[in-house]
């Protein structure tokens, strides 16, 4: 087993890694900045770093000084958690030529997940079924380009190579806007990205997100966990997930994970990721790959059973995974609410000091914050301070546990999305299922 990692995170996900680590023998380095002395997995750990001041850019995106940490404590290994550096080859690839075990996997294959072209070309060649569309970049030829358009069939979207998450994209309705839209794509894509490579789908309109997660070791094997829903979202942050997701059938389910499963082996992918679908009358698409553990990772957890973060520690010391995919049974429902400090008519952060925190509790209730009473939420990063899972026998009855669990909680001296989850998971059409990745911003009336 590892002997020791450091946690290049913050908030929530380094507290849930210090976690697995403690559980597994593994000693612990905590990285952080000067904002962020006070976290609870800083405390927690046998050794703490600081790293730099409080904006990201010195401190948590700060490679030499990451690496530098875990010279100066010798430890083992580096888990980027979610966000900051988790999904930069650059710096697995830094972390691994120091001589220390990057917690994810192969740097070559987070650069293939990170150029959206290579990452549907690779899915596509290991049998994953993807959007309708260009099937590689988008060159200068305007004729050839309205000509792929008229065939994929408007709506189509351009989207940027180095782009994702929602970044870099632009939906043409119609032949007269093309190609300006290109143009204007390119031009965006340049600036935000250093990158104009462009691509164009079939614009799906009214898709949920569907995404499966996978774990994957260095000896060949590799498993799917079953599907998450994560449709519940606004301006591309993700609000609720949940899964199963509604509406899935095991059939669909075995089918789908076993061709993500299959994919890993092809490309020999090497720990926890997830692929990404827009599922749409029936039928899914791949759009892209995350190479990291998600934050929503806990409703799978709950439902399989299956501790990821810790299959991810046991993958990079090398050990074969725990499970084979008959041991792998999906069971109940598990739904989680991000938890945000920010203002719930503007969405606006809202950092300050936590005056008194109550957390909910009771059978099925899980909650993954690194907040106390007292504690401070700097205004510099993220707002999400938590997340707050349940999980029940249905479907149904983790909604009204959810439901409890929200009215349970006491936090106050920060303003919080709380109001929000109870108006979703109250929401009729969300409580029917199966509601569309635009279904919260038009409830929100945006
Ligand atoms: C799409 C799409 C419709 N059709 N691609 C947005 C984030 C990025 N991961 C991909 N995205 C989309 N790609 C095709 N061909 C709609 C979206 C999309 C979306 C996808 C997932 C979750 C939320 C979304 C919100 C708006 C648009």
């Amino acid at each position: 087993m590892l002997d020791k990692v450091v946690i290049a995170n913050r908030g929530e996900i380094a507290l849930r890694i210090y976690r697995a680590c403690r559980e597994l023998g593994i000693k612990t380095v905590a990285v952080h900045s000067d904002a962020d002395r006070d976290l609870m997995h800083v405390r927690l750990a046998d050794e703490s770093v600081c790293i730099g001041p409080a904006q990201s850019a010195l401190s948590y995106l700060n490679a030499p000084a990451i690496i530098s940490a875990a010279e100066l404590t010798d430890a083992m290994a580096i888990h980027p958690g979610y966000g900051f550096l988790s999904e930069n080859a650059d710096f697995a690839e830094r972390v691994e030529s120091s001589g220390f075990i990057f917690i994810g996997p192969r740097a070559e294959t987070i650069r293939v997940m990170g150029d959206k072209i290579s990452a549907i070309s690779a899915m596509k060649k290991a049998g994953v079924p993807c959007v309708p569309g260009s099937d590689g970049p988008l060159g200068d030829d305007p004729e050839e380009n309205l000509r792929l358009a008229k065939e994929i069939g408007y709506p189509v979207i351009i989207k940027a190579a180095g782009g994702g998450g929602g970044r870099g994209m632009r939906v043409v309705h119609a032949e007269g806007a093309l190609l300006n839209s290109i143009a204007l794509t390119r031009g965006e894509a340049e600036a935000a990205f250093n990158n104009g490579t462009l691509y164009m789908e079939k614009f799906l309109e009214t898709p949920r997100h569907v995404e499966f997660q996978v774990l994957a070791d260095t000896h060949g094997n590799a498993i799917h966990l079953g599907e998450r829903d994560c449709s519940m979202q606004r301006r591309h942050q993700k609000v609720v997930e949940e899964a199963p997701a509604p509406g899935i059938s095991e059939e669909q389910r075995n089918r789908m994970g076993e061709r993500c499963a299959e994919a890993c082996r092809q490309i020999g992918y090497r720990g926890a990721g997830t692929f990404e679908f827009l599922y749409e009358n029936d039928e899914f698409y791949f759009i892209e790959m995350n190479t990291r553990v998600q934050v929503e990772h806990p409703v799978t957890e709950m439902v399989t059973g299956i501790d990821i973060v810790k299959q991810q520690l046991r993958i990079a010391a090398g050990e074969e995974l725990s499970y084979k995919q008959q041991d792998v049974r999906i069971r109940g429902h598990a739904v989680e609410c991000r938890l945000n400090a920010e203002d719930a008519e503007t969405f606006m952060p809202s950092p300050g000091t936590i005056s008194l925190f109550h957390s909910p509790g009771g059978p099925g209730v899980r909650v993954d914050t690194h907040v106390y009473n007292g504690y401070r939420v700097p205004p510099y990063y993220d707002s999400m301070i938590g997340k707050l899972i349940t999980y029940a026998d249905d479907r149904r009855a983790a909604l009204r546990r959810m439901d409890g669990a929200l009215s349970e909680i006491v936090l106050e001296g920060i303003k919080t999305n709380i109001v929000l989850h109870h108006d979703i998971v109250n929401d009729a059409a969300f409580q029917a299922g199966g509601t569309d990745i635009h279904y919260l911003e038009k409830k929100l009336g945006l």
